[in-house]
Parts: structure tokens; sequence; C-alpha cells
């Protein structure tokens, strides 16, 4: 062990003067911006706790539910478990070890547990999802390279993952395999994601030859709504539905909805409340955004009729009626909710009989591209017509329109994002290559139209 050289690099990460801290039950939290020495002696320590115990150490680096401006680190056994109780002492003496004071005190510990620097060491590392995790992280890697630990870095991990992959690699795999995937995608298997706050929902699959088909919103509402349509007519019911979707929905699927499923279809702006504000004019309201948000909305006047026919009709009609009350209640009508829209989803695949693939086959989306563009100022772009139409800046509109017409079955629009500082451009076509293309072009349009920052946009994505 080359202390001059430990010493040397420990200054990269000094320690700011009469900073204290603890190891507490959560490691150690503050502020991130106080912990860059930390994460760098934790490294160091991990290796010690390595070589003593011959076996891998895990180091997270995370504040778990604190405000994002703050981070935190803490260290993993070889069972998974937390660090011993004597370690944690040595984690806060190195911690809050002056820097002319960090060779003594790591020392100091190399003796106390008889730490036998030619062993080998391992440490696997993961962090969270901060914006400062990933710098952090990396201080923690030089901390264990300059004491010549061997590590792998697994980036985005839950804390328990962490855990799990020390428990794991420390015994030789015989509790588990020490893999983050957790799931396997086996060929043409109904899979689904939720976004963070659970309420949009995807499904997905892979087929046969390895191709990852996504079902999107789109897709989610095309089933719900010839499934509810389905069973209007089997009980003799005309009331009124009503799809409502964005945009940004595929034109395949409004026009199987519109031309197949004669369903009439509307188009809001994007936005769930848009939407949702336009499902309410309709007995049934089906409303999805592509990316999955959605649900189902029953006027009061259709609940009603539905649950007076569950009691009064007979047979086979009785049971329809009674599988739509049931439905209704399945849907969270006061948003869209990812686990509710699976459920109904689950439902209707079971009770129709269908495979992920023949829901699939429905129809075949358009070929698609959405990019964005920096601009000084997005709110230059004003729009219409449920935003498929640029009203300024001056020019635009009629440069987009010259471009789709380039292509074979495209659209493209443009519209300032409402959650990032961009202008979106979303736009279609019959093959990729042209939907790449287009996406391109009038990417270029709203750059030099609209007032664009930075780099030109390039083809190619
Ligand atoms: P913006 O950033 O306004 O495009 C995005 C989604 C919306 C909606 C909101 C809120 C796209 C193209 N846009 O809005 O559909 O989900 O976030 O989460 O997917
Ligand atoms: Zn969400």
């Amino acid at each position: 062990m080359d202390l001059d050289v430990i010493t040397k690099y420990s200054a990269l990460h000094a320690k700011p003067g009469g900073l204290i801290l603890q190891y507490g039950t959560a490691g150690f939290r503050t502020k991130a911006e106080h912990l860059d020495h930390v994460m760098f002696r934790m490294g160091l320590l991990a290796v010690l706790r390595s070589k003593q115990t011959k076996s891998t150490i895990g180091v997270m680096v995370t504040a778990s539910h604190n405000p994002e401006e703050d981070n935190g680190v803490k260290l993993v056994d070889p069972l998974g478990e937390m660090l011993a109780p004597s370690w944690e002492e040595h984690a806060t003496c190195l911690a809050n070890a002056e820097e002319q004071d960090m060779q003594r005190v790591l020392i100091g510990i190399i003796e106390k547990e008889a730490v036998n620097l030619q062993q080998d060491a391992f440490v696997v590392i993961g962090r969270d999802t901060r914006p400062s995790s990933e710098k952090l992280s990396h201080s923690v890697i030089d901390g264990v390279t300059i004491l010549r630990g061997q590590f792998h870095d697994y980036g985005l991990l839950t804390t328990p993952q962490l855990h799990y992959m020390v428990y794991c690699r420390n015994t030789s795999g015989q509790y588990g395999k020490a893999t983050i995937e957790g799931m396997e995608m086996k060929s043409n298997e109904r899979c689904c994601s939720f976004d963070g706050d659970a309420d949009r929902i995807v499904y997905y699959y892979r087929d046969a030859d390895g191709h990852f088909h996504l079902i999107d919103g789109d897709k989610i509402a095309t089933l719900i709504s010839s499934f509810l349509k389905e069973l209007l007519l089997e009980i003799g019911e005309n009331l009124n539905i009503g799809v409502v979707q964005t945009a940004y929905a595929n034109g395949s699927s409004t026009r199987y909805l519109e031309e197949v499923m004669k369903v009439p279809v509307y188009c809001t702006k994007t936005g769930v409340k848009h939407l949702h504000h336009k499902a309410q004019e309709f007995d049934i309201g089906i409303y999805f955004e592509a990316n999955g948000h959605g649900t189902v909305l029953f006027s009061k006047v259709a609940e009603m009729k539905i649950k007076q026919l569950a009691k009064e009709l007979e047979d086979n009609k009785r049971k329809v009626a009674k599988m739509l009350e049931n439905i209704i209640d399945l849907f969270n009508q006061a948003a869209g909710d990812a686990i509710s829209d699976m459920l109904v989803t689950e439902a209707i695949l079971a009770l129709k009989g269908l495979t992920i693939q023949q829901w699939d086959a429905l129809y075949t989306d358009l070929p698609n591209r959405q990019l964005k563009v920096k601009v000084a100022d997005r709110q230059v772009i004003n729009t219409t017509d449920a935003e498929r139409q640029a009203v300024t800046p001056p020019g635009l509109q009629e440069a987009i329109n010259g471009l789709v017409k380039k292509y074979r079955l495209s659209r493209a629009f443009v519209r300032p994002s409402g959650t990032e500082d961009v202008v979106r451009v979303y736009a279609e076509a019959d093959s990729q290559e042209s939907a790449d293309s287009l996406a391109h072009e009038v990417s270029l349009a709203v750059f030099q139209l609209a007032g664009g920052v930075g780099e030109r946009p390039q083809p190619g994505f």
C-alpha cells in the first residue's frame, strides 16, 4: 500500500475542515456537496472490509427519500446485511478524520482489524437516480482503485438489489444468480410496465424472431372499446361510445377505430386533463394517450342503465350486463391508473381468449419518430386543431406541409412541450426510414424558423 499515493488522491477529494458526520442507521446522509470525501473514503473502507472478510462488499450511493439536494452512502456486508457495528465506528472515524490525520486513521483500522493487505478485494457499487449520484459513485470508485481493489459498478440500482447482489456473489450463486433483470422475457410472453407513479401502462413482447413489439395506449384503447362495444351489442343497448386520443395516436389506430370498429374518435390537446374532459361527453368515454395514460368514464345514466339491465335481463344477457357492471368498478374513473388498466386488460384478454400476438395483430402501427428541438423560447410556437397545426411562427406550418407531401401515408406536427424546455416533433410515414427523415427535416424547419439554439439537429438517431 502506497500511503503517499493515497494521501495525494485523498487531497483531490478533500474533506471540508471541521465537518463531522455520523454513520447512522442509513449510513452517511447530508447535502451532496459535502459528501465527496466521504465517498472516496468509503471506497477505501469497502476495500479493507473486503480484504478482511475475503468477500465482496457493496457500496450504495443514495439518500433514499431525502430531498434531491441530499445524498448518502452505506456499505453492505458479505451476506447482504448492514455493515457490522464495529465497522460503522471505523466508517465514522475515517469520514471525520481531517486531511492530515486520514493516513493515521486508515492504518489504525488496518491494524485493529488485522487486515491482510495482500488479500484481493472486490467491491460492487450501486446508485440512485439523484443528479449528484453518478459523480459521487465515481469518487467511491476512486477510493476502491487507489487501494487496488477490483470493482463492478452496477449503475442505477435499487438498494435491495445491491444487497441481493452482494449476497449472491458471496454464496457462489447458491442464494440466487447475481443478475439485475429479475425478469426474463421469453418469446411471445405477455409483459407490461408501469411508469414511476403508476399512471401509465404499456404492454410488450418479443416474438419468436427476437423482434420487440410495443403495445401502447392506442392498442389498449382499441382492445377496451371493441370489448365494450361487443358487450353492448350482445345486450342490445345502444349507448353512445367515444374514443378520445391526442395527435400522438398512431394513424393506424385512428383509422382502425373509425373504419373497422366504427367508433367515433376525437382528438384533443396533449395532457390527460383535456382527454378526460372530452371523454365526459359520452355515455362511455374511452381515452388513452399513446404513452399509456388513460381510463374509461361511464356517465351516471350509462351506469344506472347497466345496473338495471344486470337485474332485469335473463340468462346470458344478464351475465353480459353483470360483466359490464363489474368492469365499471374495475376502472379508476378518477384518473388513468396503470394497475386498474392492467386488471381490465388481463380480464378482457382472458374472457376473449386472446393472445398478445392476436391483440397486436388488430392493426399495424405506422412507423413513427419523435424528436426534441431546443429553441430560445418554445412559446413562439402556437398551435391549433388539437396541436396538429402551428399558427406561429410564420411559415412553419407551410414548411411542414411541404415536407409531409414528400412522403407516403405521412403526417407531422410540432408543439412546445408542457413538461420540458423543448419543442417536440412527431412524424409518421409508410416506412421507418421515411418517418426518420421527415422528423429530421421538420426539426430543421423548427430550428430555423422558431429560434433554434445550440447545434443544428443532425440526421440519424
Ligand atoms: P409534454 O412534455 O407536454 O409532451 C408529456 C407527454 C404527455 C403527458 C405529459 C404529462 C408525450 C408526447 N407527452 O407531455 O402525453 O403524459 O407528459 O406526463 O408523451
Ligand atoms: Zn406518470
